[in-house]
């Protein structure tokens, strides 16, 4: 007999009796990890599997975080080149393909990683047939409207992780000039994960005082406080880091896992993710933009109807028919 057969006896059959609660992440590069690592460290869920094309880099990454299972609420990782690991996630998250280079924007990586995703998408709903899509890599709305269109699910089940992070850039900004901590800021980041974002001024509050009734100028051009600088900043967060660090990594880590934790223990918080945003706002076209959606376990149970200044809903319309324009000239 083995050591495991002198010490363990066995009191019934463990294989099938649980309902585990899978992630899986496709990607293994700097943000696939940062998500991988951060949801693993926070416990959110039973397993983890990991895929990438890179058959030594995911076998590193795998011994690593096996490592780090002493230290942390115990988590089963898988990674394989082969999607059969992915079988039953509840959550699916993408961010393989090319990043921005310095000099890149986000829209100029589209055709590279639509084409990857032709060969990614129907290979997790094969395994994964319930499974919520969550989009990472860039341009994420594009990429998200690509993933609904290749995996045929539900427009409920296939989201991306839009401007959830550049939500938090804007609280954490919006605390440093205020000295009020990021999670006492309200205020949204909404439309395009990126360099058309659209700041929701009008209902920027610290404990329901409207910022704006302070200073009507605020986010104008007018506004001698400049808080305007705030949203420029945070679109040009990202092209910042490019330049210093050559990528970004922990906070979208972070993002995805707090809307992982929602799906994953149906709790129905409010993200600000991409969505489905025909017939919101007065858009017409099939496109995927943030606006705040309530999560659960079966994906995005609500949209809100915020309140918009005409501005705000003039800047949405025009980045809606940017995309549908970009979306009409991919070949997929
Ligand atoms: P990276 O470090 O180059 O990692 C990309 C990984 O994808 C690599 O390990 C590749 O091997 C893998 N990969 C490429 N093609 C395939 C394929 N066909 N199948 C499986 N794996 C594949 O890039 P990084 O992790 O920095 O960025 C990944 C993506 O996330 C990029 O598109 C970024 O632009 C995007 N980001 C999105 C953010 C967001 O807020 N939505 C934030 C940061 C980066």
């Amino acid at each position: 007999a083995t050591v495991q057969e002198k010490l363990l006896e066995r009191v019934f059959d463990e294989e099938g009796t649980l309902t585990v609660r899978k992630v899986t992440i496709v990607g293994v590069g700097q943000v696939g990890m940062a998500c991988a690592y951060s949801i693993m460290q926070q416990g959110i869920c039973r397993e983890i599997a990991l895929v990438d094309m890179l058959k030594d880099k995911l076998q590193g990454e795998l011994l690593d975080m096996q490592h780090c299972q002493r230290f942390v609420k115990h988590v089963d990782i898988q990674a394989s080149t082969d999607y059969a690991v992915t079988a039953n996630s509840n959550l699916c998250i993408v961010t393989a393909g090319s990043r921005q280079k310095e000099g890149e924007s986000r829209r100029d990586l589209v055709q590279r990683n639509v084409n990857i995703f032709k060969g990614i998408i129907p290979q997790l709903v094969k395994y994964s047939p319930n499974t919520i899509l969550m989009i990472v890599s860039n341009p994420v709305d594009i990429l998200t409207y690509v993933a609904w269109k290749i995996s045929g699910l539900p427009r409920e089940r296939v989201i991306g992780s839009g401007t959830n992070l550049d939500t938090a850039r804007f609280h954490f900004l919006i605390s440093e000039k205020l000295n009020v901590a990021p999670t006492n800021v309200h205020g949204w980041i909404i439309g395009e994960h990126g360099d058309a974002s659209v700041a929701v001024w009008s209902g920027v509050n610290i404990a329901g005082v409207n910022l704006k009734d302070l200073n009507p100028g605020m986010g104008g051009k007018d506004d001698p406080e400049k808080w305007e600088d705030i949203h420029k900043k945070v679109i040009n967060s990202a092209y910042e880091m490019i330049k210093l660090k050559g990528y970004t990594s922990w906070a979208i880590g972070l993002s995805v896992a707090q809307m992982t934790q929602t799906i994953i223990r149906n709790q129905k918080n409010v993200h600000a993710i991409s969505t489905l945003v025909k017939g919101f706002h007065g858009i017409e076209e099939d496109v995927f933009l943030s606006l705040p959606c309530v999560l659960g376990s079966k994906g995005v149970m609500y949209v809100i109807k915020q309140t918009l200044d005409e501005n705000e809903v003039k800047q949405l319309q025009s980045c809606a028919r940017t995309m549908h324009e970009i979306q009409k000239t991919l070949v997929f």
